[in-house]
């Protein structure tokens, strides 16, 4: 029975455990190119045993954005940088993630540290881009202008461009992002999205941007390496997304060649009463592979070495994304293996090789 630090193979990259560091926005760089921030960020947590560390929602294009400080991926300059880290991250075992991404109508706002909410174009901002003319509420209430089917296009267009620049820059495993609110997961939930054409009304056009999206970007993604989705399985909002539909919806992914859901929650209402408490989440991580045949992540409050083990014993999930707890412990997984009695535990580099 597979364990936390068994391996993982996705077509032809294998993971040598089942830790995954979630993809967390560091708001560090400046016209998207990534930093020494982004470097020993992601570095050391290469250096503290993760199998998998996906980078922060990296934009498409620069209106993608859900900051100034958002990391991209829009332009050949955004390669070099980002190749210093890849690099880094293989020669210490890690398989390095890229998580693509465009922040729809929530794109536009401030740093969190000032305050996160929309900008006027004055200080900053720019007008947002949605499925529909609907803001999302609270600090980002610019209201986003409403997409023309040919700019649908183009941002499809974008994901492609930016799979092929990661792959340039050295990554091996892709996920879309279709959750928390931004562009995709907008398109998907009949509350942000109130459109009468071939992408809004009927669940098949509601998913129509992410299948196309899936679609154009496995076109030039290779073939022998992973392309994942992250979805908010449910909008905690009735009338919204929920479950059911991200069922059905991981089907027609898998058969698009999408090979692992991230199962995420929330963000697509501003109002909504989410559960939030110890792997929350993971039902939806657990439902999914069950019933969609798919192998799954699941991600949310899952700090705890036992928890997380238990989780891929019981089989409710193939892989655990760890976020804060990551933030808090860059050796979580090495902390992990000693805590668990995993023997031999992690490599250590050989510069530390004498203290593990
Ligand atoms: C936090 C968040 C998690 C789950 C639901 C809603 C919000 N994050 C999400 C991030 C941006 C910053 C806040 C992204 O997904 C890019």
């Amino acid at each position: 029975m597979s364990h936390l630090f068994a391996p993982l193979t996705l077509r032809s990259i294998t993971l040598r455990n089942r830790i995954g560091i979630s993809p967390m926005c560091q708001y560090s760089s400046t016209d998207g190119l990534a930093t020494d921030w982004h470097l020993v960020h992601l570095g050391a947590r290469a250096v503290g045993g993760a199998g998998l560390i996906i980078a922060e929602a990296t934009a498409v294009s620069p209106e993608g954005r859900i900051t100034p400080g958002d990391a991209g991926i829009w332009g050949e300059e955004h390669i070099e940088p980002l190749s210093r880290i890849t690099r880094f991250q293989k020669h210490h075992g890690a398989v390095p993630g890229i998580q693509l991404a465009h922040a729809g109508r929530k794109a536009g706002a401030a740093l969190p540290w000032n305050g996160g909410a929309h900008l006027a174009d004055e200080a900053g901002g720019w007008t947002p881009l949605a499925p529909s003319p609907l803001a999302f509420g609270g600090d980002l209430g610019r209201v986003p202008r409403e997409l023309t089917v040919p700019e649908i296009r183009r941002i499809q267009g974008d994901f492609a461009l930016a799979a092929k620049r990661a792959l340039a820059a050295g990554y091996e495993w892709v996920e879309l992002h279709s959750a928390h609110g931004y562009l995709s997961h907008e398109f998907l939930s009949p509350l942000s999205n109130q459109r009468t054409d071939a992408y809004g009304g009927s669940f098949e056009n509601r998913i129509r941007f992410l299948l196309e999206t899936t679609r154009a970007v496995r076109a030039v993604w290779p073939e022998n390496l992973p392309l994942t989705v992250r979805l908010s399985c449910t909008d905690w909002t009735e009338g919204g997304w929920d479950a059911d539909q991200s069922v059905e919806l991981a089907r027609r992914l898998k058969a698009e060649g999408v090979d692992l859901l991230d199962c995420s929650s929330g963000g697509g209402v501003a109002t909504a009463k989410i559960p939030v408490g110890p792997g929350y989440q993971v039902q939806f991580a657990e439902r999914i592979r069950r019933e969609a045949g798919i192998a799954t992540a699941a991600v949310g409050m899952i700090t705890e070495a036992k928890q997380a083990d238990e989780i891929i014993r019981a089989g409710r999930a193939d892989l655990v994304l760890l976020a804060r707890a990551s933030l808090r412990d860059a050796y979580w997984p090495a902390h992990a293996a000693r805590e668990l009695g995993q023997a031999p535990t992690l490599p250590a580099p050989n510069q530390y090789a004498r203290a593990w």
